[in-house]
């Protein structure tokens, strides 16, 4: 029920430029190299590196309990410029546990490439640039590569009973990486 009172701030605010979140209801994750060892392939270059360096950064708000029917939330995800070796910097990707849950990813920010994979694994790239709007299927994993020399930063919505399942993913990773190839982004289909 809505009532009527003062003026109350919300409890998340988003500044739409920088995609940056904050307020009371705003939970902040970090992810470091360390926290993504096994998802890029050239285990050698990783070793050379800092494993504190920061990959991607995820703000976000959850005003329902995860697993409530029907409730929505949103994140903001900011992902570092930067390569493993010629594997650019990416987001851990994870199916939607209850597979039947999309979920929309809007960029704010930066130029990248959203992988897409099916059961079969068969996998996609849709490009992100300031503006492009990507609606995911449910069904499908979702991972996040910033190609370009700035934070790639974009917007996500989501089910509050879609769940996350990176199991899989940790396992056998996705059919493509995006890799450096002669000057510029290529993906390479494993
Ligand atoms: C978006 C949403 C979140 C997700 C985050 C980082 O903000 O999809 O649910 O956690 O990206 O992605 P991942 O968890 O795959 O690293
Ligand atoms: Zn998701």
């Amino acid at each position: 029920m809505i009532s009527s009172g003062d003026y109350a701030p919300p409890e998340a605010q988003i500044d739409w430029l920088t995609g940056m979140m904050r307020g009371s209801a705003v939970q902040e994750a970090t992810k470091t190299l360390r926290d993504m060892a096994r998802l890029f392939h050239d285990a050698d270059s990783l070793r050379r590196m800092d494993e504190n360096t920061v990959v991607y950064r995820v703000q976000w708000t959850e005003p329902v309990a995860q697993g409530t029917t029907g409730g929505l939330f949103w994140g903001s995800t900011i992902i570092e410029p930067g390569r493993v070796g010629d594997e650019y910097f990416m987001t851990h990707g994870h199916f939607h546990s209850r597979r039947d849950r999309g979920e929309y990813y809007g960029t704010i920010g930066g130029k990248g490439l959203l992988v897409l994979m099916d059961e079969s694994r068969a996998t996609r790239t849709d490009a992100m640039f300031p503006g492009s709007l990507h609606y995911i299927t449910g069904g499908l994993a979702h991972r996040v590569v910033n190609t370009g020399d700035e934070p790639l930063l974009f917007g996500a919505c989501w089910p509050s009973d879609a769940g996350h399942d990176y199991s899989s993913i940790k396992a056998k990773g996705f059919g493509a990486r995006v890799l450096l190839r002669g000057g510029g982004p290529a993906v390479i289909h494993a």
